[in-house]
């Protein structure tokens, strides 16, 4: 049996133990967003951090940055930016870290997924664990899954409802190559540039169009800087990506690990269901300020398929060929 001294010291080293862990801790964590809080994506953020705190009792202390300001407005930049220290942890688009994880360029594919179901099939089974590795083999440790949204197609100078619309229309893009390839192949002319380009080139008409999910379209007000023409194709949707730099990963406890994972899993949860619970009135709200909204047949829907099948004959196999095989398998086999 132990002495009350020998315990005594047993305590007083565990003590200095947890402490020194401690100390290697930051006062504070950056957190890289493209999107405020006005928005969903930010929202998921705001509640990651909030529930952080919460639960290590303000131990773990986080702070957004969000406008891609800590890549000077290069959202692009931000997956290495994470990985080689300079930001903590991000809550980011597939899109946005696609130039440096090739493997997310899966959910830009055009008209993989269909519905939510097919989101949720694929970031919930096995394809979701086998881009969750890509991006951990490229020095990020990704832990949960939030929502940008189904990305819609809005522009100042018709209504389209064929490929055949989008003829010489200058639209701006995302930061991954395969958005110029799809919108090359519909006969419009891409321009990429980042998000804090994208409003003041609409207002000039630099750019006819653009693609956002309906939240952004709504809080940013596209509609103000002349974008008049709303079409619900559905093409794709941007899934994001709750993570930690590796370096900063592996400084903390296995108990705050899970404590930061399980907070990151319940806030994206709660900003999934948040944010599709609120397009019905995000489309009302846009069609209330005369936005003219176009939905697309079966036939014009498939139209649009048929135009955009040469992206997945080049981008396939820099995806990767199981892994695309393994999405389009969860997305046939969804639950309804
Ligand atoms: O730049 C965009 O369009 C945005 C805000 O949706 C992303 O960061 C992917």
């Amino acid at each position: 049996m132990l002495k009350f001294g020998s315990l005594m010291a047993v305590a007083a080293a565990t003590l200095l133990l947890s402490s020194a862990a401690n100390a290697q801790y930051k006062d504070e964590y950056t957190v890289s967003t493209v999107l405020p809080s006005a928005f969903p994506w930010g929202q998921a953020a705001d509640k990651w951090v909030e529930l952080v705190k919460e639960r290590s009792e303000g131990r773990i202390n986080m702070k957004i940055y969000s406008n891609s300001q800590l890549v000077s407005g290069d959202q692009t930049k931000e997956f290495s930016a994470m990985r080689s220290g300079l930001i903590d942890m991000a809550v980011g688009s597939t899109i946005n870290w696609s130039p440096q994880v090739p493997e997310l360029n899966l959910f830009s594919l055009p008209f993989l997924m269909p519905d939510n179901a097919a989101i949720d099939a694929i970031t919930q089974g096995e394809a979701g664990k086998a881009v969750f590795k890509a991006i951990e083999k490229r020095g990020v440790t990704p832990l949960a899954w939030g929502e940008n949204g189904f990305r819609e197609l809005s522009n100042s100078k018709l209504a389209i409802s064929e490929p055949s619309d989008l003829e010489g229309l200058k639209i701006r893009v995302v930061g991954s190559p395969l958005f110029q390839d799809t919108f090359t192949a519909l006969g419009a002319n891409p321009t990429q540039m980042s998000w804090a380009d994208a409003k003041p080139a609409l207002t000039t008409g630099a750019v006819d169009g653009q693609e956002n999910p309906l939240s952004v379209f709504d809080v940013a007000r596209i509609d103000q800087v002349g974008q008049e023409h709303l079409t619900l194709w559905h093409y794709m949707a941007d899934p994001l990506v709750f993570a930690v730099s590796n370096r900063v990963w592996a400084q903390f406890s296995a108990e705050d690990q899970a404590l930061l994972k399980q907070a990151a899993v319940d806030a994206g949860q709660w900003e999934i269901e948040k944010s599709r619970a609120e397009l019905a009135d995000t489309l009302q709200a846009i069609k209330d300020r005369g936005v003219t909204v176009t939905e697309l047949t079966r036939e014009q829907h498939d139209a649009f398929v048929n135009a955009t099948l040469s992206v997945y004959k080049k981008w396939t196999p820099r995806i990767g060929e199981d892994l695309v095989k393994q999405a389009q398998a969860a997305v046939a086999n969804r639950k309804q």
